[in-house]
């Protein structure tokens, strides 16, 4: 019997349930403590700040990210690929919290996927309006690593087309504190997010934080 246990259960009491999505997607509810989590984003982007990055096709992206971790995805006018150090502030990225790892450790175990050590946190930050286009992720080492993302803040629906780029979506709801795991098959599935909007109940929210913690290397 794995350790099941984590210092994060106390947001939960009872093991949480584990959606299996199909392709090797899973989705946990609510797992991960959205203030805390938060916190750590916030002195991590007081060191790495937010920046709307150029890309190769010569416009910048809709959506602001950083990074913590040993490496870094950054894309420019030469193309995407991950860095030591940031390249607006010439630093080694932050380093990754503690607390992301321990998430990241207790979704593996749920999913029973054997677990490993991400090298790489990518930050997107989205305000309302914002998405992010139809894209694969392919620019890891070795692209079989499993990618756990963290939603925060403000709901969005995310959609995967499967191994084909005009593939049938598929809408997944991301609410705060959702963990979103991508193995097997789907990590190579194309995706994207739909606009974000305004939640009438939290006019006061205007952001949504997706954590993808990746091992790059
Ligand atoms: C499915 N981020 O950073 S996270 C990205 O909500 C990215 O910000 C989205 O796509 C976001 O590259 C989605 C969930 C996710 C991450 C990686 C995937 C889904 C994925 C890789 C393959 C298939
Ligand atoms: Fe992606």
């Amino acid at each position: 019997m794995t350790d099941l246990f984590s210092p994060l259960d106390f947001e939960t009491s009872a093991t949480p349930e584990v959606l299996d999505l199909g392709g090797g997607v899973f989705q946990i509810k609510r797992l991960a403590p959205t203030e805390l989590c938060m916190l750590h984003i916030q002195r991590v982007l007081a060191y790495s700040p937010l920046r709307h990055m150029m890309t190769p096709m010569g416009h910048p992206t809709q959506v602001k990210m950083s990074n913590c971790g040993e490496y870094g995805w950054i894309s420019d006018k030469t193309g995407y690929g991950y860095t030591h150090l940031d390249p607006e502030t010439e630093n080694p990225w932050p380093s990754l919290p503690a607390e992301f790892l321990q998430i990241h450790k207790y979704a593996c175990e749920l999913t029973q996927l054997p677990a490993f050590t991400p090298d790489a946190c990518l930050i997107n930050c989205y305000e309302i309006g914002n998405a992010m286009g139809r894209h694969q992720d392919k620019d890891e080492q070795n692209t079989s690593w499993p990618i756990v993302s963290i939603s925060l803040g403000l709901s969005a629906v995310f959609q995967t087309f499967g191994i084909s780029r005009n593939g049938k979506p598929k809408n997944i709801q991301l609410d705060s504190g959702d963990i979103i795991i991508l193995s097997g098959q789907s990590r190579h599935f194309y995706h994207g997010v739909k606009p974000v909007k305004l939640d009438p109940l939290q006019p006061q929210l205007t952001q949504r934080f997706n954590l993808t913690l990746r091992k790059s290397h």
